[in-house]
């Protein structure tokens, strides 16, 4: 599957802005509530790709199909009902294709009790999508009643794993701060893209940046953080110190002299 012009050299920096629905207008402000302007943050600071949902693509897509490549996300869940943890699909292949996303995105909650009903769902895109040649990206995130620790290296390679059978080109979990177990989450994505997602408000100095350079060590491609992105008052210069440590393999005291 071709993954230009999302990956660039076997590296990504992804922009991820589908939280509205999956976390209600909480997570932003008078001037992130406008995706135009997390769009050209995404354009000016060269990302890879923005994520998002197909409403926001339907609304926005002039605009950012010209200058930054499109992934858009086809499910999604609320935040409101406490119940066992399930995304389902509310954008098909189809659309998504006439939105011109140049891939498609999926999250799954391994361990959820409707693990199977995603796996099922998220297979049919999966053959959809490469009849298009679309790359498919997976967010596996282990979530729900049965998930005790969502964090182990364990479950994170698990995860890892899940995507690739199920036959994701990328897959995006999180990380756990354990460098040397990272190698196995890694090796259990095998050729699918392993990237890295942000997470809350991450503290962007010296540490956050150690452990972006510790998981590209132990062999991933990249991230796709949005937040601590478009939540930042200086998104461009934290951009350019994340891009140093994925593109240019730059060390963390270079990389930390993009955040002066
Ligand atoms: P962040 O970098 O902001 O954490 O975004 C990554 C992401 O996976 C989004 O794509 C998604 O909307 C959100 O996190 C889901 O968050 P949660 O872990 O709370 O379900």
């Amino acid at each position: 599957m071709k993954l230009n012009p999302i990956f660039k050299n076997g590296k990504s920096l992804i922009l991820p802005y589908d939280h509205g629905i999956e976390h209600s207008p909480t997570d932003f402000n008078l001037v992130n509530v406008d995706p135009q302007y997390v769009i050209d943050l995404a354009i000016k600071g060269k990302f890879n790709a923005f994520v998002c949902q197909a409403g926001i693509a339907h609304h926005y897509i002039e605009h950012h199909k010209k200058t930054v490549p499109l992934v858009i996300k086809l499910n999604a869940k609320g935040k409101i009902p406490k119940i066992e943890p399930i995304s389902v699909q509310n954008c098909s292949v189809k659309r998504a294709v006439k939105l011109q996303a140049d891939a498609v995105g999926y999250t799954i909650y391994l361990g959820s009790e409707h693990e199977r009903e995603m796996f099922k769902e998220f297979g049919k895109i999966v053959e959809e999508a490469h009849d298009y040649s679309l790359p498919v990206i997976v967010w596996v995130y282990p979530r729900g009643r049965f998930v005790k620790d969502d964090l182990t290296t364990d479950i994170l390679a698990y995860a890892a794993r899940t995507g690739l059978e199920l036959g994701a080109d990328v897959v995006k979990v999180k990380y756990n701060n354990d460098k040397e177990g990272y190698k196995w989450v890694v090796q259990n994505a095998g050729k699918a893209k392993l990237i890295v997602s942000g997470g809350p408000g991450i503290e962007l100095g010296e540490k956050y940046l150690r452990h972006v350079r510790d998981f590209m060590d132990a062999g991933a491609s990249g991230m796709a953080i949005g937040r601590n992105i478009w939540q930042s008052e200086k998104p461009l210069k934290i951009t350019k110190a994340l891009k140093s440590l994925i593109f240019d393999n730059a060390k963390v005291k270079d990389a930390l002299k993009w955040l002066k």
